[in-house]
């Protein structure tokens, strides 16, 4: 039997940096050498890799739609020829492209994990290793078709992930779902929770930015503000609101604002500014008078799935009743209802 084999593409963070004069920076080549080094890739019970390092490094803070668009095009265009993807990324925006991601592969039938590493590879206690290399073993074996992040021995659903920690190595967290996998001494998948593949051909589609943006509601917050915020040409506004999806209703003018909003065709999403929990707009007098303005309920879902969805059925030309209708749905695992 053929060894398994898996595509490694490589797109900057942490786990390539090198120090410079103003702080870590990807260093182009460095992370590829190392990796095409590493022992553990040698043995007879790893799959076989190519890794692909992208012509521009990033350190993922500098991430665009155009670059969700260019990572899904490239495995894309190697789609048949390994059994699994793995994408070295920076941590500080991982959850904003395994969300995006998720929305652009459709019918994914191979696992894609990405990953990085809070210390780089080439410092002594690089928490990079043990992330690529299960992920590695993960994306060749694992049969999971799904985007998904690994990280720090967990294995989580992609659009359902939050970067929660800037320093430890336990740095995500996935609020509302439990992992798909955990890896101590035995790797246990939990397979009831695994997306089912259908055997329709993989759909690319298409993500551009688009003029939205993420709100928090807060005590004190200005109407003025949010009506300029919300002016033509804007189409669309994740708003993070209190506990089950709550926010002032004692203030009129900002009730005018965003019913007006609504009424012009903007997209207003809630979700709750929680870190756990879903939106339940008829809990409170003050999340029902935000239905009532024409708000949709974004349930569970993160501000990271809430945002890329959003751009991705923007991107759809679908009409506003459609985008609301699949907003409130689960298009790939991303909210419970
Ligand atoms: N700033 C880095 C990045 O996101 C952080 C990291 O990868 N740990 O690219």
């Amino acid at each position: 039997m053929s060894k398994r084999s898996v595509y490694i593409a490589y797109t900057g963070g942490t786990i390539g940096m090198k120090p410079s004069q103003h702080g870590f920076v990807p260093e182009a080549g460095y992370l590829t050498e190392e990796v095409q080094q590493l022992a553990e890739l040698k043995r007879d019970d790893m799959p076989e890799i190519e890794i692909h390092e992208y012509p521009q490094l990033i350190d993922s803070s500098n991430i665009t739609p155009a670059d969700w668009m260019d990572i899904a095009k490239d495995i894309e265009s190697r789609y048949d020829d390994f059994d699994g993807f793995v994408i070295l990324h920076g941590t500080d925006t991982m959850a904003y492209t395994t969300s995006a991601l998720s929305f652009i592969l459709e019918n994914l039938q191979k696992p894609v994990i990405v990953t990085g590493s809070q210390i780089p590879f080439s410092e002594l206690r690089s928490d990079g290793r043990d992330n690529l290399i299960t992920s590695i073993l993960l994306a060749a074996n694992s049969d999971i078709p799904e985007v998904s992040l690994y990280f720090h021995d967990r294995l989580y659903r992609g659009n359902r992930v939050q970067k929660v920690d800037a320093n430890d190595f336990h740095a995500f967290a996935s609020p509302n779902l439990p992992p798909l996998a955990k890896l101590g001494t035995t790797i246990d998948i939990n397979h009831s929770l695994v997306q089912q593949p259908n055997q329709k051909p993989l759909v690319v589609n298409s993500i551009a930015a688009a003029e939205i943006a993420v709100i928090s509601i807060f005590p004190g917050m200005s109407a003025k503000m949010l009506d300029n915020l919300l002016l033509e040409p804007f189409q669309g506004l994740i708003l993070q609101t209190f506990g089950m999806g709550n926010a002032p209703c004692n203030n009129q003018e900002l009730l005018d604002v965003l019913k007006a909003a609504t009424d012009r065709g903007v997209i207003i999403v809630n979700i709750t500014q929680c870190y756990r929990g879903s939106v339940d707009m008829s809990g409170y007098e003050t999340g029902n008078k935000l239905s009532q303005c024409g708000i949709i309920s974004g349930y569970d879902m993160t501000t990271e799935a809430a945002l890329t969805k959003l751009y991705y059925l923007l991107s759809l030309s679908l009409d506003k009743e459609e985008i609301k209708e699949k907003m409130q749905l689960s298009l790939r695992g991303e909210l419970t209802r």
